[in-house]
């Protein structure tokens, strides 16, 4: 009997173990921690980011850059690149020398067209230093003009050219464009060609007087830069005085058939306020640059005039 006990107890001890074993294998398999599925996530979309605007860069053409020096011969052509026209034939105009200095400039006087050859019809900067004018006459450098859109005018029966005056009855000269008056106090006029019907050659002018650093007994550096976008950026010694912006480009069938001109034009001064505005402005469609001079008296160094290489879209 107590053999036949141990038998007993042996195999309850190994049922025993083995259930353990099972139930120690089952509950391994119950905790097995579920496979998490993935979460599926759509597929990145491509931002598509919107390219910024173009922003002109300065280059690739530099048309001129004349500093008049030693080297530089006083007669025609001072102006690499750029027509020299001595209308009254005086021969006024020189290039002159620096007192003290190694360094020669050009002096504008007389009746005077000096117009770069090239007509630039992309975004440009065109700087320059300037001195004077003495004169009470017209010396002023002009942009988006046109020399060869004539206007006759009663003392030129060729038309007002940008040293010829227009009739209006000012002392303003030219047919087309935008004039920048250089006065020896600093207070300078911006004016602004217009189709005036009631003018005798049916050319007016808006203009506004604009106070700069300008200091005519000095050299001063003035910038102009045209976006060709519709704004134009004066600056007088670093400091920006004015803009003009134009719009509306049409033609004047009666008067220049075939040609283009803004019409609506606005000069606002430093603070960006409008001083003077037309809607039949005379501002052509690409960029004459050009001084002239109706016996007004303005010394010049330093001209550069680069076109902007504008990004294409
Ligand atoms: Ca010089």
């Amino acid at each position: 009997m107590k053999k036949k006990y141990f038998i007993l107890l042996l195999v309850f001890v190994l049922s025993l173990t083995l259930v353990a074993g099972c139930a120690k294998k089952d509950g391994k398999e119950t905790t097995t921690t579920p496979t998490v599925k993935p979460v599926v996530t759509n597929a990145p979309t491509e931002v598509v980011t919107e390219e910024p605007t173009a922003t002109p860069i300065p280059g690739p053409v530099t048309y001129t850059d004349i500093n008049f020096n030693e080297d530089t011969e006083d007669e025609a052509p001072m102006f690499d690149g750029w027509t020299v026209l001595d209308a009254a034939g005086q021969n006024n105009s020189k290039v002159k020398k620096e007192k003290d200095v190694e360094s020669n400039y050009y002096f504008l006087t007389g009746f005077m067209n000096v117009t770069m050859d090239e007509i630039v019809e992309e975004a440009y900067t065109f700087s320059f230093d300037a001195k004077g004018v003495s004169s009470v006459e017209v010396a002023a450098a002009f942009v988006r003009g046109y020399s060869q859109l004539l206007i006759p005018v009663s003392t030129n029966p060729q038309g007002a050219n940008y040293y010829e005056a227009d009739d209006s009855g000012t002392k303003f000269t030219s047919t087309t464009g935008i004039g920048f008056w250089f006065k020896a106090n600093g207070t300078l006029t911006l004016f602004v060609k217009t189709y005036d019907k009631d003018a005798s050659a049916n050319i007016g002018n808006v203009f506004a007087e604009i106070t700069t650093t300008y200091d005519g007994s000095k050299w001063n550096n003035i910038l102009i830069s045209d976006n060709n976008k519709g704004v134009i950026t004066y600056s007088v010694n670093n400091a920006v005085v004015a803009t003009v912006e134009y719009s509306e480009l049409g033609e004047y069938a009666d008067v220049f058939e075939g040609e283009q001109f803004y019409k609506k034009v606005s000069i606002k001064n430093a603070e960006g306020a409008v001083v003077a505005s037309t809607e039949s402005a005379f501002v052509y469609q690409f960029s004459e640059i050009a001084f002239g001079s109706r016996t007004g008296s303005l010394s010049l160094d330093n001209i550069l005039v680069k076109t902007l290489e504008e990004v294409k879209e």
